[in-house]
């Protein structure tokens, strides 16, 4: 976006930006005209915006914000709320296993400067998006993969525990009797949290978490820990994040995608319609069996969601409202 626009826009929502010079400058006969702009940081509302019905998360997330707490610090304290909630059976602990009964999660964080974190395929840790925070800040790396990610969070001070509650042993042995794989549609109303926020000093983060497709194949990994994938950040645009089909996110690097749209100008809405376009135009595509959801939210503060499938719902606080709402989606027929 060009500067002034940017300008435009951010005063239109109150991003507080001030500009304190104005210069033209001769250069190699081209006239430049050269603005400094300070940021006045006061009037900058926190936003949290997370995939499915994430009340407490976001909840979670805002008040941190509110107290004048980092972006990074919000979006990993509320992934964590529903990778303790046990009756989540798709993140964290009582996520459902994968066809051999294990429980295996992914998770991934993006912080400000662009850094970013990522585990895979982990078994017996419970708060993985706090080891992908461990993988981003006390490490050379951006990945870690099953045992060895489950070493490192041990030597960290992560404690093992059993993940496979009752009810999530009880599915995968309902689930066993006929042993049929495919992906289903909104099983639930509530599934992997993908969350983005802007602090008080306007920087963006970004995490997303998840135990990824119910009875996947052991070792499948899906688009939530991948970089682009199920989540993208950059602070001088906006952040993306996604749910669904992990397979068609990654195949079209969906969050990547929004990110950039947004950076050539689009809205966060437009952005994430687009990004649902390039997955259901594709010649042939059977999009009727699949579901992808994606949110999304860019400097200024504005916010967007789009789905494949009715029934995507995302949470969003700002304004000191935390509301869950319906996601626009696009196969009406
Ligand atoms: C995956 N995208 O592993 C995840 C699963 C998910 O809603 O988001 N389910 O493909």
């Amino acid at each position: 976006m060009k500067r002034r626009n940017f300008i435009k826009k951010a005063s239109a929502t109150g991003l507080g930006l001030v500009a304190v010079s104005s210069t033209i400058i001769g250069c190699d006969n081209e006239t430049v005209k050269k603005e400094a702009f300070i940021a006045t940081s006061k009037s900058i509302q926190p936003l949290v915006i997370a995939t499915w019905k994430t009340d407490l998360a976001v909840e979670t997330a805002a008040m941190i914000l509110e107290k004048g707490g980092s972006a990074l610090e919000a979006v990993e304290q509320g992934c964590r709320i529903e990778e303790a909630n046990e009756k989540g059976q798709s993140v964290g602990k009582g996520g459902l296993p994968d066809r051999d009964g294990e429980v295996t999660l992914d998770a991934c964080i993006m912080n400000e400067k662009g850094d970013y974190g990522a585990v895979l395929g982990v078994k017996n840790i419970k708060h993985v998006i706090s080891v992908a925070r461990k993988v981003m800040e006390e490490t050379p790396h951006v990945m870690l993969v099953g045992e060895g990610a489950e070493k490192f969070a041990v030597s960290k001070g992560f404690k093992r525990e059993n993940l496979l509650t009752a009810a999530s042993k009880k599915a995968w042995e309902k689930w066993k009797e006929k042993s049929e794989y495919k992906p289903i549609i909104n099983i639930e109303n509530h599934d992997t949290i993908g969350m983005l926020a802007i602090d008080k000093q306007g920087t963006i983060s970004g995490a997303c978490t998840t135990s990824g497709l119910a009875y996947k194949m052991a070792g499948r990994v899906g688009d939530s820990p991948i970089i682009g994938g199920g989540l993208f950040v950059d602070n001088e645009i906006g952040g993306a994040s996604a749910t669904g089909l992990g397979e068609e996110v990654l195949k079209t690097v969906g969050s990547f995608l929004i990110v950039e749209l947004m950076r050539q100008g689009k809205s966060p809405q437009e952005a994430c319609e687009i990004a649902i376009g390039r997955i259901v135009n594709k010649p042939g595509k059977d999009f009727k069996n699949f579901q992808v959801g994606y949110i999304a939210v860019n400097k200024q503060g504005e916010t967007g969601a789009y789905s494949i499938h009715e029934w995507f719902s995302y949470n969003v606080y700002s304004n000191k409202e935390n509301k869950n709402i319906k996601s626009d989606y696009f196969n009406k027929a």
